[in-house]
């Protein structure tokens, strides 16, 4: 009986799925009774994958960075910034296992793996269609619309809300191991499951309402300052949701560790993009991607983190106003 450590992305719907997918294809290819366990991995900058963390038989890193550590058997990784260092990338490419894969194009390290294991190792797993679709839906932001995305009508967003928040370890692996064989909705009505979804999507509700409240849009930015509220974790759609016909959202948040503010697009505005918020972001030591980025500031620093929310948010309104 073969074994095998599944290292996973934690906390991360795609990471979870990634898990499931290739435990089904480990099966199916390798040895139908492999003993599987389970580990979750989670980001820490600049640090390496530790030696103890692998099994001493064979290892799969799914979802997450590249190890050059001789334990590692197979990996696959969607992620731009997959590589750690420039010797890591190097191991890699020198790699003549075969067991080793990598595409910055895929939205979803799911649906690479399931790619791969149906071109390279002619596996097909029909079965788990739904759970591929929605995690490449999910990894990639691809929701059709604001609704979709917060009103969490589909069991795999009721499931990617409770897997972004649960931290224990042995409730996650169970849910790795039930995606295998069940639907998602059977997944999702699983008690456990569903107690603690209740749980949180009574937070998120709080949320929706707490945003409706102190969210207002003026020429198309969306503000608001939830900086009195406990609200480190909201549902980053729901502004959009509110004000469908925004193009930008600048909002003011605080938690125990930072005052911030966070820039963001609305990718279902139908308005041309002209600003790269990075750069907008970099002007007050902040930073992030073209569509979204973000500054954070000390706790106690919320007065300037409003100011540069109010300048930010000027700029875009001001510069929507002169391309209308
Ligand atoms: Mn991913």
């Amino acid at each position: 009986m073969k074994k095998l450590r599944v290292l996973y992305h934690d906390n991360c719907f795609d990471g979870v799925s990634s898990a499931a997918v290739f435990s089904c294809f480990y099966k199916r290819h390798v040895d139908p009774d492999a003993a599987i366990e389970y580990e979750g991995l989670t980001h820490k900058a600049g640090q390496l994958i530790g030696e103890e963390l692998f099994g001493d038989s064979e290892n799969v890193i799914v979802d997450f960075k590249y190890s050059a550590s001789q334990r590692l058997t197979w990996w696959f990784d969607h992620h731009e910034s997959a590589f750690l260092s420039p010797q890591d990338e190097a191991h890699f490419r020198q790699d003549k296992s075969g067991l080793k894969f990598h595409d910055p194009g895929y939205k979803s390290c799911t649906k690479f793996i399931a790619y791969i294991t149906e071109k390279v190792f002619s596996v097909q797993m029909p079965d788990l269609e739904e759970l591929i679709y929605w995690a490449d839906i999910i990894d990639g932001a691809q929701f059709p619309d604001a609704r979709t995305a917060v009103e969490l009508k589909a069991p795999a967003l009721k499931l990617m809300l409770v897997i972004e928040a649960s931290h224990q370890r042995e409730f996650i692996h169970k849910i790795i191991q039930d995606l295998q064989h069940r639907t998602l909705a059977q997944v999702v009505d699983d008690p456990a499951v569903k107690s603690r979804f209740d749980v949180l999507y009574a937070h998120h509700t709080e949320s929706i309402e707490i945003m409706r409240k102190e969210a207002k849009c003026i020429g198309g930015v969306i503000e608001f300052d939830v900086s009195a509220y406990d609200l480190d974790g909201y549902n980053k759609f729901i502004p959009y949701y509110l004000f469908p016909e925004s193009v930008y959202c600048v909002g003011v948040s605080r938690s125990s560790v930072r005052s911030k503010v966070s820039v963001g697009t609305n990718p279902w505005s139908k308005r041309p993009r002209q600003h790269n918020l990075a750069k907008l972001c970099e002007k007050y030591g902040g930073g992030g991607h073209s569509v979204v980025a973000a500054i954070s500031f000390k706790p106690d620093a919320i007065d300037s983190a409003r100011a540069a929310a109010r300048e930010i948010s000027g700029k875009l309104q001001a510069d929507l106003k002169a391309s209308q």
